[in-house]
């Protein structure tokens, strides 16, 4: 491990071992969804917990964007979970994880493609990161007015499309 913040062993690893590391917190629902994948389809891994805000020179160069996950194999180095459990599907394709028809495969990939983009916005950015993140990360105060718009409007319009 390379030191990453305040001495703790926050970083991420310089010479990858052999297998499959995912680097992300687990409180990350894109880290999250790489780790399902992985379960569903029986595959092992070690996790290296990083929190991105805190993350070193090493996590910068191999997350250019500063995002988890981050997966790390024998053969290549990956960011974007999508881009990952794509990867996943085609390194590993037992059990297939996308439907065989082209209409419900389009259907999963825009559900994927919903969830990573607005229920993201709505629940990370709106939701957890004014009554978390801005809190007890950068030690600044919820706007409630802000919170009350996600909880009334924002997280009804989303539960609504995924109902209907
Ligand atoms: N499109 C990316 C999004 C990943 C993402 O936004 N991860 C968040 C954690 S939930 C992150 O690393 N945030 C750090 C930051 O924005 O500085 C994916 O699917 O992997």
């Amino acid at each position: 491990m390379l030191p990453a913040h305040g001495g703790e062993e926050l970083g991420v690893e310089a010479e990858p071992e052999p297998g499959l590391t995912i680097v992300g917190s687990y409180l990350s629902p894109y880290v999250r969804k790489v780790l399902a994948c992985l379960h569903l389809k029986g595959l092992a891994y070690r996790i290296d917990p990083i929190v991105p805000f805190y993350g070193n020179e090493e996590f910068g160069r191999i997350s250019p964007v500063r995002r988890v996950p981050v997966l790390i194999d024998e053969a290549v180095t990956l960011c974007d979970s999508t881009v990952i459990c794509e990867y996943l599907e085609e390194r590993h394709p037992r059990p297939h994880l996308l439907p065989a028809s082209p209409p419900e495969r389009a259907r999963a990939r825009w559900l994927e493609e919903y969830a990573d983009t607005r229920m993201g916005e709505v629940f990370i950015w709106r939701l957890f990161n004014e009554v978390v993140i801005k809190r007890f990360v950068w030690g600044e105060p919820t706007d409630e007015a802000a919170l009350a718009r996600t909880l009334d409007t924002e997280i009804p319009a989303v539960l609504d499309h995924l109902e209907r």
